[in-house]
């Protein structure tokens, strides 16, 4: 089994309700099981600024899948979320983003699949839901919770629990 790293983003629709369905999902069509789960925090747009504001999350799931055909389940959970790339702009407004942020140390440096996602060290959306889950995980050699150090959290907000 292999420890794979998970980032859910949104900023379209009801995104915390998406997030629970899509957890669900993946858990379901990659016989994976959760081990962790952050919080949901509200954050600032990177990239674009000119758009809603997005929700963040960060999942552990153990699975047997590898890498490229966890992939492709991703992709097929954003599209049954409503995710439509054929008329999106990168950086730009989607319903469901799942990015594959490390799976065990597999490093792979390929346009459909790099690992690890090769902007995870410039974002704070990513890094502060990762570091409540897994503050002491090595990734490309640094730990997460050292990475937050230096980035600014300006505007991040943890959310409270659904329920
Ligand atoms: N790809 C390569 N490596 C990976 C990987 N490790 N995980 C390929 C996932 N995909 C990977 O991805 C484009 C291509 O990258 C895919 O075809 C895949 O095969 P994408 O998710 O369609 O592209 P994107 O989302 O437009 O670009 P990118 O760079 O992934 O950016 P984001 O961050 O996903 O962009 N601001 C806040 N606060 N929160 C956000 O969640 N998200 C975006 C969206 C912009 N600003 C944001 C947020
Ligand atoms: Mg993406």
């Amino acid at each position: 089994m292999a420890s794979v790293l998970i980032a859910l983003g949104g900023n379209v629709g009801d995104v915390r309700t998406t997030f629970r369905a899509a957890i669900a999902n993946i858990c379901g069509m990659t016989q994976a099981a959760l081990v962790a789960r952050s919080s949901d925090y509200a954050t600032p747009p990177w990239g674009e600024e000119q758009q809603a504001s997005f929700i963040n999350a960060c999942i552990e799931i153990e699975t047997s899948l590898d890498p490229h055909a966890l992939l492709f389940t991703l992709h097929k959970i954003e599209k049954k979320f409503g995710r439509d790339r054929a008329n999106e702009r990168r950086w730009g407004s989607r319903t469901l983003d799942l990015d594959l942020i490390a799976y065990n140390d597999v490093t792979l440096d390929r346009p459909e699949l790099t690992l690890p996602h090769p902007r995870l060290f410039e974002r704070a959306f990513v890094l502060v839901p990762l570091a409540e889950i897994v503050p002491d995980r090595l990734i490309a050699g640094r730990r997460v919770a050292d990475a937050l150090v230096g980035i600014s959290t300006d505007g991040i907000l943890r959310l409270p629990d659904l329920d």
